[in-house]
């Protein structure tokens, strides 16, 4: 058998018959034919982008109680509480409470040196105040007796004046006159022996007198006391007269 092929056309050599193949023309187009069966579902695509935020969501339930934080600072003081009650009596103290005596007496102390102080600056700015080299004069205007007379200058650390030479009783006597004055109780007496005459000091009479003439004569055997008179002569008298008197300061214990 030969197979020929011209054109396309397939030649077939049987041997009963011999056919010729050719196509023929194209058909009419049919009817639509009936929707098919759905078909598989594809690949999962990329995913896609993240949307916009929701909204918020509500506030959930309240969580458990955390741990105890470390202590705060210290607050401000609080006022003060109601009184107490009284309590009961305590033991009797000690017989001496030494502290308050001892203060009182460092405060007297002090007073004193004070008054020291003043007095210093009086003794130095009565008018007309006498001095010699180791003696401060003064010139006390308040008549007493011859005792309280003493007694008041030994209370501002002096005697009555005790004139132990010249020019200690010129002096007084300069100081008297100046005053106005005709008489002033001055420091000696015989007041321990009639006609003994001392220094109100208690110390001997030095050489040193001014007695005036007749004088001292113990009138009335009651003449014990001296006075000054403005002459600067001396005259024994009767110790209870008052009269003003003259006190004398040592200047080193001023
Ligand atoms: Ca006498
Ligand atoms: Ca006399």
């Amino acid at each position: 058998m030969v197979l020929e092929s011209v054109h396309g056309q397939h030649i077939a050599e049987e041997p009963c018959s011999v056919q010729i193949l050719v196509p023929g023309l194209k058909g009419e187009i049919g009817e639509k034919g009936e929707k098919g069966a759905p078909g598989r579902p594809g690949r999962v695509g990329p995913p896609g982008e993240s949307g916009p935020p929701g909204l918020k969501g509500q506030k959930g339930i309240m969580g458990r109680y955390g741990k105890m934080g470390p202590p705060g600072l210290k607050g401000l003081k609080g006022d003060m509480g109601e009184p107490g009650p009284k309590g009961e009596n305590g033991e009797p103290g000690l017989p001496c409470e030494c502290g308050p005596l001892r203060k009182m007496i460092g405060e007297m102390d002090n007073q004193v040196a004070q008054l020291t102080s003043e007095l210093k600056f009086i003794k130095k700015a009565v008018a007309g105040i006498k001095e010699t080299d180791s003696k401060v004069y003064l010139l006390v205007k308040e008549e007493k007796r011859y005792r309280d007379a003493e007694l008041y200058c030994q209370g501002r650390g002096g005697h009555l004046a005790m004139p132990k030479d010249a020019s200690a009783n010129r002096a007084i006597a300069g100081y008297i006159t100046e005053a106005g004055l005709s008489r002033v109780y001055i420091g000696i007496n015989d007041l321990e022996r009639e006609g003994h005459f001392v220094y109100v000091e208690r110390s001997p009479m030095s050489t040193f007198t001014k007695w005036r003439e007749g004088e001292p004569n113990n009138a009335y055997e009651d003449e014990d006391c001296v006075e000054l008179v403005s002459s600067g002569e001396w005259v024994d008298v009767a110790c209870s007269l008052t009269m003003y008197f003259v006190c004398e300061f040592d200047k080193d214990q001023i």
